[in-house]
């Protein structure tokens, strides 16, 4: 991680003697207005006024807010020079509360788990059936991400052209999962209209094509794209999030390539309640119940179900060892 840069909101001072009483009343700012963001970027946010792509204004968070994080995908409300012109900055004033959020896991470079994304609507887990090779393991991770953090997953499956989609999709099959082909060389009448109204992240490892993808969904979006180099570890071509405008009211957001979610505070009830057919069974579960049936969970009412809702409670089952695990 490179030294940040400093902005005035960072700047703390300790009142000394004869310094004048911190005042106890904020100003309300009823002249506030609101503002998606789409971009971050060292100190300043971009956001569009009024969600309108067209109206970007670059602010800085007002030092009221102190280090309240604030990502891509917030709701904010702002104050000041709200023209878009070059040079001037206004200031985030609130934060607004949070519908969804998606969260990373803390690594070695930065110890704290923290939210990647707020407010999508849905989570387009890309995944590249060859090069880098596809691994059921993180397909598992962000949908259990997903559910909890109230996103509805798609499985997005790039580089067709390489390796057939039907063994790797099959392996769920007992999800409500979503499951779409879109590699550089399939048409997008599947995946476009899904996207419209929505605001999607895209989200999957380095060099998976997630860049290329948004491309073609949003062609004046021009972002850049590179090569893989090595099984399992693209060089992270983009580096910073960013919402782009689909035509209509939608959004899709570009992330980095990631590695990894943080899975932690994440209770099975979470991912249960996102099978709609078992979320009700579980309230006859005995209090604290793990839902994985005996020996661990004998009194567990999942197994009451029977016919198709009991192969279900296998896929859910299989998703919460994979919670444990983690
Ligand atoms: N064969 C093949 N290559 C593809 C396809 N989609 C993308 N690629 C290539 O894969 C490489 C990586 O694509 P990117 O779009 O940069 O991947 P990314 O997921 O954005 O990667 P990061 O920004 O590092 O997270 C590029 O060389 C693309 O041309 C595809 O469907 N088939
Ligand atoms: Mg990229
Ligand atoms: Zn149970």
């Amino acid at each position: 991680m490179g030294a940040r840069e400093y902005d005035e909101s960072d700047v703390r001072i300790r009142p000394g003697k004869g310094s004048r009483p911190r005042t106890k009343t904020r100003p309300d700012h009823a002249d506030a207005q609101s503002a998606m963001v789409v971009t971050v970027d060292r100190g300043r946010w971009g956001c569009a006024l009024d969600r309108d792509p067209h109206h970007r204004v670059v602010a800085m968070r007002a030092r009221e807010l102190g280090r309240t994080p604030i990502v891509v995908g917030d709701d904010v409300d702002i104050v000041g020079d709200l023209s878009g012109r070059p040079d001037t900055l206004a200031r985030i004033v609130r934060r607004g509360e949070r519908r969804t959020v998606l969260r990373r896991t803390a690594d070695d470079t930065d110890p704290t788990e923290r939210v990647v994304v707020a407010n999508a609507d849905q989570l387009l887990i890309v995944v590249a059936l060859a090069d880098p090779p596809p691994r059921t393991g993180f397909v598992e991770r962000a949908l259990i991400a997903a559910y909890a953090g109230g996103l509805k997953p798609v499985l997005c499956l790039t580089k067709s052209d390489l390796a057939d989609p039907e063994p790797f999709a099959a392996q769920f099959a007992d999800l409500d999962l979503t499951i779409v082909t879109a590699g550089r060389e399939d048409p997008l009448d599947v995946v476009a209209p899904m996207l419209s109204d929505q605001v999607t992240v895209f989200l999957g490892h380095s060099g998976v094509g997630k860049s290329t993808l948004v491309n073609r969904l949003v062609p004046e979006a021009d972002r850049a794209t590179g090569e893989v180099s090595g099984v399992g570890k693209g060089k992270h071509t983009s580096t910073q999030s960013i919402a782009l405008p689909l035509d209509g009211t939608g959004w899709v957001i570009d992330t980095p390539g990631i590695r990894s979610f943080g899975l932690a505070h994440i209770q099975p009830d979470d991912v249960i309640q996102a099978f709609s057919d078992l979320a009700e069974t579980i309230d006859d579960c005995p209090r604290g119940c793990g839902h994985m049936g005996p020996p661990a969970d004998p009194e567990c009412a999942l197994d009451t179900l029977s016919g198709p809702a009991a192969g279900r409670v296998g896929a859910a089952r299989h998703l919460l060892a994979v919670l444990n695990e983690s």
